[in-house]
């Protein structure tokens, strides 16, 4: 009984460490800001809508530096999807940390069909 309890945590020890020493190594390889992906992002821009738009036409990003995008009902039941930095957010998925790396601007939608009001629902993510 003991022996095979040791085996078996013995194997987890040896997977933990094999994980860790493939994260480090990715780690390395990897940009600063994808590290930083993993701690937070200190820039945050909250996104909030309402039937039928959203609270601002425009929401601005800093190229290059990770940012925390919140997503916020405030009234009805919405989304957000950014097609082009593969963001999509709900009221159950309320953030996301991305890290843009192209200047532009980039189409921000509501992915719920939410009503009459729905096309209406667009806005822009400018990274500048
Ligand atoms: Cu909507």
């Amino acid at each position: 009984m003991g022996f095979r309890l040791f085996r078996r945590n013995g194997f987890l020890l040896v997977l933990a460490g094999f994980l860790l020493l493939l994260l480090s190594a990715c780690g390395s390889k990897a940009s600063p800001n994808a590290a930083t992906q993993q701690t937070g992002a200190s820039e945050e821009i909250v996104i909030k809508a309402s039937n039928f738009a959203f609270d601002q036409q425009e929401y601005r990003v800093k190229q290059g530096v990770p940012v925390k995008i919140s997503f916020e009902n405030v009234e009805g039941t919405h989304g957000v999807i950014i097609q082009d930095l593969n963001i999509q957010l709900d009221s159950r998925n309320t953030s996301q940390v991305v890290t843009p790396e192209q200047k532009g601007e980039y189409e921000i939608n509501c992915s719920v069909f939410c009503g009459s009001g729905h096309h209406s629902m667009t806005a822009k993510l400018i990274v500048e």
